[in-house]
């Protein structure tokens, strides 16, 4: 009995916050890259609640676009931050 009581409380206890800034990978296209900008072709983001797009992200790590060309299939992590989207651990497919 203590048990499950103990169970309840810990998942009301998760901050709704975890789940809506919960980020799920996903993969695109590079359509340009510019600075620490990149525009990506992406497929639908569940966690953004995006339907598939181009549409320009900032690099988390701006190094991770050295090599990457217009025309690669990449796999990243969108995140938003602070309203701006920003792609995590950008790599080529
Ligand atoms: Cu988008």
């Amino acid at each position: 009995m203590d048990g499950m009581n103990h169970q309840a409380m810990n998942h009301q206890a998760m901050p709704a916050m975890d789940h809506a800034a919960m980020s799920e990978p996903a993969s695109g296209e590079v359509r340009k890259i510019e600075g620490n900008k990149v525009t990506l072709k992406h497929g639908p983001l569940k966690a953004l609640g995006m339907p598939g797009m181009t549409m320009t992200f900032e690099a988390a790590d701006p190094a991770e676009l050295t090599g990457l060309k217009v025309g690669d299939k990449v796999h990243f992590t969108p995140r938003s931050e602070g309203g701006k989207l920003v792609a995590v651990g950008i790599s080529k497919s």
